[in-house]
């Protein structure tokens, strides 16, 4: 197995692109994904100041490394959710990965900030874990995006994670879902930041070879909360797929968001209000964080 670019011995499989790569070239063509991406959805400039939502894991660690590498100068917070041991460790490894690179990093703990950890949250509002996480993140990062006066929130969501996600939302026709599923979602003046994908061209293993090429120490346990989540068990299927013809989940997420995206965008009427009991923008009278944050402190107070 040799190198597209220098004929020299191969360590990866690009089937998708027809393309084998030595370590040097897979670093290199994994950033120009990026770099693509960012051109080609008009993410970001050099001037804009960007902060990454960190997890420590390979994905937000990479696209890091990534970013910084292409000289752009972007600060990470890390949203501690209080799920037992892969919650310390992730931390620890977001901490090292910042600290060796002279990065900064801010630690928002959930249950020092908002009084309650996801897997109290999740039991207490009958979520999936998943849910009540994925609500707490939106929230939070947005919120410290805002607050500190960044220009853009950058997510390390990546091809599998976003493929997986349009299958969902295909599968249950959450048409909603479906219009606001896209790369770039801009800023409003109600205080939602600016959230961009940039590595949604990359699949899940490349955001993983690019990891351990580039000598990244990640959090390699999956989360102790992600069984049952549908979104991997998507993830499987798709890849499944994919073994059989190489490419068709890129094909499944860039022919929805050049041709099928256009046909579900939402209305610009849609008015956001400021919630009354935090500020933060939302549709509803209380936004849904601080529902569910209501929610799991009264139950906690009846038990
Ligand atoms: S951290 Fe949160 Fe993931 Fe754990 S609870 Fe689910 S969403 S699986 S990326
Ligand atoms: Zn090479
Ligand atoms: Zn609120």
């Amino acid at each position: 197995m040799k190198c597209r670019v220098c004929r020299g011995k191969a360590v990866i499989a690009v089937r998708r692109h027809n393309a084998n790569f030595c370590r040097s070239h897979f670093l290199e063509h994994v950033r120009r994904q990026v770099e693509r991406t960012i051109d080609d959805y008009k993410m970001f400039g050099s001037d804009d100041r960007l902060v990454l939502g960190v997890s420590g894991g390979k994905d937000s660690l990479a696209l890091w490394d990534i970013l910084t590498g292409l000289g752009y100068r972007v600060d990470g917070v890390y949203l501690h959710l209080g799920i037992g041991e892969y919650s310390s460790e992730s931390l620890t490894l977001s901490q090292r990965f910042a600290l060796t690179r002279n990065l900064r990093l801010e630690v928002v703990d959930l249950t020092v900030e908002y009084g309650f950890a996801v897997p109290e949250a999740a039991a207490a509002s009958h979520r999936t874990p998943c849910s009540a996480c994925g609500l707490s993140k939106r929230y939070s990062l947005n919120k410290v995006a805002a607050e500190r006066g960044y220009d853009v929130l950058v997510m390390g969501h990546n091809l599998d994670d976003e493929a997986a996600t349009l299958f969902s939302n295909v599968l249950g026709w959450n048409v909603e879902y479906l219009g606001r599923q896209h790369p770039v979602l801009p800023s409003t003046e109600d205080g939602l930041c600016k959230k961009v994908k940039p590595l949604i061209r990359v699949a899940e293993r490349e955001t993983a070879a690019y990891a351990i090429l580039a000598g990244i120490d990640y959090e390699v346990e999956e989360c102790p909360m992600a069984a049952g989540n549908t979104i991997n068990r998507y993830k499987e299927w798709l890849n499944r797929l994919e073994e059989q013809s190489p490419g068709i989940k890129a094909n499944f997420l860039f022919g929805f968001l050049e041709r099928g995206s256009p046909l579900f965008e939402v209305s610009d009427d849609i008015a956001l209000r400021i919630c009354s009991n935090c500020g933060q923008p939302t549709t509803g009278d209380v936004c849904a964080f601080c529902r569910l944050q209501q929610v799991t402190i009264s139950r906690r107070q009846d038990g």
